[in-house]
């Protein structure tokens, strides 16, 4: 597996892996994937761009690398799905990516990799819930991939926690709807952020327990934000949305970690999808940083 680009490329002091708060975490996978190939390359491609941000939050007004971020080998992808399932597993507790005191964040490769990575963060924190930004509700029971398919990644969350909030969905089946029938009716739609704002930012905090693993699809914005992904769908949020959501969970919630999942990248110099991704993952990284310092 080739040595990828480190986030932001930090100085050494602030990307020690002893010492950093921040594990980024690559997981080039892409096992399932039905339509457009190409999250394999996902990682890589947000790792390259990030060296071209600002490490000072132009909002927060702080320099968030300040606790230090640590990039880590790519979790390497290989197998067939449910061996591909059990690696991930396997490799986050091996490495206990949700110690105490640090925040992984995961840079996806494709949704399946996400049902993995709760079951181990399921272990280490009591109650865990999950907050899902995505298009899709990938709810179904199986689909190509079978049960390990991104389009089931939700579907093997709620085995593992009841407690999801989904945010940004405007694409599910009819299966889906007559499975989860009580899941669909809760889901938060872009229709619905745009027509009562508040409520569903009440909506969402108040469904959510303390403990929150956030996993976020990049197909949840618009396809004119964020084009380079494997299933765009129209109708999407923006970034103001999004990064105003974040803002609240983070200031309300205890936020143990988060994976950013489907970047597919287009290659021939497009990088807007790769740097919303990158800028995602420095929002996240600066809003947990200010919660913490508003906590202490
Ligand atoms: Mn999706």
């Amino acid at each position: 597996m080739p040595v990828l680009p480190s986030f932001l490329s930090l100085e050494d002091r602030l990307c020690d892996p002893a010492t950093a708060k921040y594990r980024i975490i690559p997981v080039p996978y892409e096992g399932t994937v039905c339509f457009l190939a190409g999250t394999a390359k996902g990682p890589e491609a947000v790792l390259a761009v990030s060296d071209q941000m600002e490490h000072f939050d132009e909002e927060l007004l702080i320099d968030f690398t300040r606790s230090g971020i640590a990039t880590f080998p790519p979790i390497p992808a290989a197998g067939s799905p449910p061996e591909e399932f059990c690696r991930i597993y396997e490799t986050v507790k091996q490495h206990s990516y949700f110690q105490r005191g640090t925040i992984p964040i995961f840079i996806g490769g494709e949704h399946s990799i996400t049902p993995p990575i709760v079951r181990a963060a399921a272990e280490c924190y009591d109650g865990l819930s999950v907050l899902q930004f995505d298009a899709h509700a990938d709810l179904r029971d199986a689909y190509t991939g079978g049960k390990f398919s991104h389009a089931s990644a939700m579907r093997r969350v709620i085995e593992i926690t009841q407690n999801l909030v989904q945010v940004g969905i405007r694409s599910f089946s009819e299966e889906e709807w007559r499975d989860c029938p009580d899941r669909i009716m809760k889901v938060i739609t872009p229709r619905m952020l745009r027509d009562d704002w508040l409520g569903c930012l009440k909506n969402i905090t108040g469904g959510l327990s303390g403990n929150v693993y956030m996993t976020i699809d990049i197909d949840v914005f618009d396809p004119s934000f964020a084009p380079a992904t494997g299933t765009p769908e129209p109708g999407g949020l923006d970034w103001r949305q999004v990064t105003d959501i974040l803002r609240v969970v983070f200031e309300t919630k205890n936020v143990i970690g988060t994976d950013i999942v489907e970047v597919a990248p287009f290659g021939n110099g497009h990088i807007v999808t790769e740097f919303l991704a990158a800028r995602l993952v420095a929002k996240c990284i600066a809003y947990s940083e200010a919660a913490a310092a508003f906590r202490r």
